[in-house]
């Protein structure tokens, strides 16, 4: 049987975090076989414009069956797990590039919001029973994260895509737990 391809991805720094975890945590996964999945992984940059152009030609090169990004969020305690992204630029940093759009569409004539076809409640209560605080969430902010994750529905809709925000590294959420939640998502988007 040919292998499956699940692109996962992680982000550089940008202008706050200088240690951006889901770098690691993507490399984490990388090669790894998950039944007939292959799992293969990329750090994006934190900036906008060569995010997009990395990730398609990645995906151009993989034709991945699935994509999963990852990204940090500094104020958030749990996993959250976004079910839409907005076609909206309002970076209140500048990106990794110095790029700070205040307005303007992430696609042009693109809708307004994007969803994925994922049952991402589902998901949410897989890791919540797993003892994993997770959430629900329709807000993946409007900053290179968001723009990432309104690219990927944009052009890869017609597939699963995900994107799960994780909570900085600390004593609740050492690396190691994080890089179990991600398997968890990781295993639940291949079963
Ligand atoms: N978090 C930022 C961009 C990169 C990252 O890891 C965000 O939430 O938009």
């Amino acid at each position: 049987m040919p292998e499956r391809a699940l692109l996962l991805t992680g982000f550089g720094p940008f202008p706050g975090v200088v240690d951006n975890p889901t770098a690691r945590l993507a490399l984490a996964f990388a090669g790894r076989q998950l039944g007939a999945w292959r799992v293969h992984t990329d750090v994006l940059p934190a900036a906008w414009q060569r995010a997009r152009a990395q990730v398609q030609a990645r995906a151009a090169a993989l034709n991945p069956e699935i994509l999963v990004h990852l990204g940090v969020a500094s104020e958030t305690v749990a996993l959250r797990l976004e079910v839409q992204a907005a076609n909206a630029l309002q970076f209140r940093v500048a990106d990794a590039d110095g790029a700070q759009p205040l307005e303007g569409a992430v696609v042009a004539g693109a809708p307004a919001v994007l969803q994925t076809a994922l049952d991402v409640p589902s998901l949410v209560a897989v890791l919540q029973r797993a003892g994993l605080p997770a959430e629900v969430s329709h807000d993946a902010g409007r900053y290179v994260c968001n723009a990432t994750y309104f690219n990927s529905l944009h052009a890869y809709g017609d597939r699963p895509v995900l994107f799960v925000h994780v909570p900085p590294v600390s004593a609740a959420w050492p690396l190691a737990r994080l890089e179990l939640a991600v398997g968890q998502v990781l295993d639940w988007l291949v079963a």
